[in-house]
């Protein structure tokens, strides 16, 4: 997060940490957002081998502060069962669209998250709910304070506005890049943005005093650059497929 402040995880409870084993060190990957005790939603673009990604590679922190420190009062990590991208994700070398993937997750003991001051789940908006631009909406991570620098140490968050789809999409904007299943939202004076890093996590805004999940940390040219506002997938273009994917496997019937 470039700009915007250093935060508690207390204050986005359902942020999710994603770690990749690399032998015998680990990286951290991307954010998430709990969004119920057993899945995390996040972006499809972390994972690059996309259909042959080993699940076993990754874990999840829930209710973590800080990415190289142990907080034992708080954090809770777990083992990944399931790793779901979307069917119809796409990347080219300038955006991504469809960027959704769901992570099926699971503690030592078997059992998913449960809920305390740091670790919470977040509200799905109803689907094909729109919010009007200019809408004030927060988003939170642990990726790169500016262009070229490192990652945070400790959990950022910041308030961006929605733009209007019919801005984003104009030619000194992104063009033809921006997609139905993507949209925008910056700083008007440029000076706060998502960062490498930072995908995957949340964008939530506040409607009738209750916090929605909207968007997922996607892409952008760079961080904080004029005209070049954060893209999110627009979560609500993707209630139905959440649902199957999260249903609890059925009882055959017929
Ligand atoms: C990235 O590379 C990335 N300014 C994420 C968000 C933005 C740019 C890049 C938006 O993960």
């Amino acid at each position: 997060i470039v700009g915007g402040s250093v935060t508690t995880v207390e204050s986005q409870p359902w942020i999710a940490s994603i770690f990749k084993r690399f032998g015998r060190s680990n990286g951290f990957q991307c954010g998430g957002s709990l969004i119920s005790p057993c899945w995390v939603l996040t972006a499809a673009h972390c994972f690059p081998d996309g259909i042959h990604t080993n699940a076993k590679k990754y874990f999840v922190f829930l209710g973590k502060n800080a990415i190289n420190e142990t907080d034992y009062q708080r954090e809770k990590k777990f083992s990944v069962e399931e790793i779901i991208i979307h069917e119809a994700y796409k990347d080219s070398d300038q955006m991504y669209n469809n960027d959704i993937a769901l992570l099926k997750i699971q503690d030592i003991q078997g059992q998913c998250a449960h809920e305390s001051n740091a670790i919470r789940t977040v509200c799905l908006p109803p689907p094909n709910m729109m919010l009007p631009p200019g809408t004030y909406c927060q988003i939170a991570g642990y990726g790169r304070v500016a262009e070229g620098s490192g990652f945070s140490q400790y959990l950022k968050e910041t308030t961006v506005q929605v733009l209007s789809q019919r801005t984003c999409a104009k030619k000194k904007y992104y063009g033809t890049l921006l997609t139905d299943n993507m949209f925008c939202a910056g700083s008007t004076e440029w000076d706060t943005d998502s960062c490498k890093g930072d995908s995957g996590g949340p964008l939530v805004c506040e409607v009738d005093r209750h916090m929605f999940l909207f968007g997922i940390i996607s892409w952008g040219e760079g961080c904080s650059r004029e005209f070049r506002p954060g893209v999110y997938t627009r979560v609500t273009n993707y209630n139905q497929w959440i649902e199957d994917k999260t249903r609890m496997p059925g009882i055959a019937s017929g």
